[in-house]
């Protein structure tokens, strides 16, 4: 099997084992940047992931309580995700730990310019970005 082989079949088996649903529901990036991608650039600032990310707390955030609950976030965080997205580690994620979790996936999927492109937004800090914004 020759290496570039290997490393497809590694990569998406690691994308389809990362989500516990079918392909065809799975965001991908291309998806992400028609939704996020305002400027049309083919990539995603933080300033546009932010603004995106606000949009979509409010749009979960169904009993305006001004929290997102682990029922709001309908499994967008894994277990592990949540404790660290949950600063102040109460049993809520407000929107700025909300849109500050974002920015630290925004940085550890990010290369050293200040844009996410489709490369970037498949790496696992992408696609968890990708599924917390779905
Ligand atoms: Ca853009
Ligand atoms: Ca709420
Ligand atoms: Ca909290
Ligand atoms: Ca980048």
């Amino acid at each position: 099997m020759s290496k570039r082989i290997l490393v497809a079949s590694f990569a998406a088996f690691t994308f389809f084992g990362a989500f516990n649903v079918p392909a065809a529901l799975a965001a991908g990036p291309k998806s992400f940047l028609a939704s996020v991608d305002k400027d049309n650039d083919g990539t995603v600032s933080l300033d546009e992931v932010k603004a995106y990310a606000s949009a979509r707390f409010q749009a979960l955030e169904t009993d305006k309580d001004g929290t997102l609950d682990a029922k709001e976030l309908k499994g967008r965080l894994s277990a592990r995700g949540f404790k660290a997205a949950n600063a102040d580690a109460d049993k809520t994620i407000d929107e700025a730990e909300f849109l500050a979790y974002v920015e630290k996936l925004f940085k550890e999927a990010n290369d050293n310019d200040d844009t996410l492109d489709a490369k970037e937004l498949g790496t696992p800090a992408g696609r968890k970005l990708i599924k917390l914004l779905k």
